[in-house]
């Protein structure tokens, strides 16, 4: 298999060679592709991307991908949702799921969801008009968009609890009634139980209640928002994988972004990443993907962890106690 790696900006340059250190031990036959994307290469040379750069991620089965700066100027675009439109990249899921020992801001370790976000469309549709005093941007809600992120959702519920709750704001937007009826229909015809939260009561909710929710299915902007906000919940936005998953290809990269508040000093916690090198390594179907959960523990239990969970260890540090934790299990 053929694996495109993408450490883009900032942290995703620390920790995605950590997270490699971590595949690596498993000792797989994977082709990696190595590309340079991003904020820096646009500074360097006025292309964050190009074409052909594109053509050799889809010659590629899967990414890995550490985390990119996105600056506001008009003239730049997002490599990130061009690379999931490009893709075709229309599920974003991201488990929110306590680690031992790791106190998140409510104290609590009952809870166990998974948040699946829209990726294609919603409000990261591309599609704006911006003048000098007012700027538009679309948000697109398809049925086609909404039914497929539903029967992903569904499939995954039937995996787990068989609860789906469908996240919205459909009583002042009037595009995410669409989206509500689709997911309803879909759980229905799956046979998956479902309820339905409006997005402010929702993110209000998670922070009080977070055990009551399995399957979240929601719009692309929502599924953000929450999902960093979860990282709140398992105590550091360091530790969250997320998977976007197309028909033909799987992107893995942290729910966190380029940090460049802290980027170049080596404390940033890589292992979103190497959470992500499991979800790699389930996708692909190789049975040992849980031993990465293992070696997780086994750090953690052993206090080699990063700044952020208040400890002393750096990024690289964390990867090669994990590896080592592999290599000799
Ligand atoms: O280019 O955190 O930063 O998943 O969609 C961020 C894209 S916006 C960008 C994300 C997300």
């Amino acid at each position: 298999m053929k694996l495109a790696v993408i450490e883009g900006d900032g942290i995703g340059r620390e920790v995605i060679p950590a997270a490699l250190e971590v595949l690596d031990t498993f000792g797989l036959d994977i082709e990696k592709v190595s590309l340079e994307l991003g904020y820096a290469r646009w500074e360097r040379t006025g292309a964050a991307m190009t074409e052909e750069d594109l053509d050799l991620i889809k010659e590629c089965d899967a990414v890995l991908f550490g985390a990119i700066t996105t600056v506001p100027d008009p003239n730049y675009k997002s490599i990130l949702l061009a690379i999931r439109k490009g893709l075709d990249l229309y599920a974003n899921v991201r488990p929110i799921k306590p680690l031992p020992g790791i106190a998140g801001v409510t104290g609590r370790s009952d809870f166990d969801f998974v948040i699946v976000r829209e990726n294609t469309e919603g409000l990261y549709s591309g599609i704006e008009e911006l003048h000098e005093d007012a700027a538009y941007t679309r948000r697109v809600i398809t049925r086609r968009g909404s039914e497929r992120i539903a029967a992903y959702a569904c499939e995954l519920a039937k995996k787990r609890d068989n609860r789906l709750t469908i996240v919205h704001k459909s009583n002042v937007i009037k595009a995410d009634k669409l989206f509500l009826d689709v997911c309803r229909e879909t759980a229905e015809d799956y046979g998956v139980e479902s309820s339905d939260m409006l997005v402010d009561a929702m993110a209000y909710s998670l922070m009080k209640q977070p055990e009551k929710y399995d399957v979240v299915v929601t719009t692309n902007l929502y599924g953000d928002i929450l999902s960093d906000m979860s990282g709140a919940l398992v105590g550091s936005l360091g530790l969250l994988p997320s998977a976007n998953i197309g028909e033909k290809y799987a992107f893995f990269e942290p729910v966190h972004g380029s940090a460049p508040d802290i980027a170049g000093k080596g404390i940033a916690n890589p292992l979103a990443a190497i959470l992500c090198v499991k979800m790699l390594l389930e996708w692909l179907g190789e049975k040992k993907a849980s031993l990465v959960d293992e070696a997780v523990s086994h750090v953690l239990q052993n206090k080699i962890i990063t700044p952020d969970l208040g400890g002393t260890s750096g990024t690289a540090d964390v990867g090669h106690a994990v590896a080592e934790y592999l290599r000799s299990h």
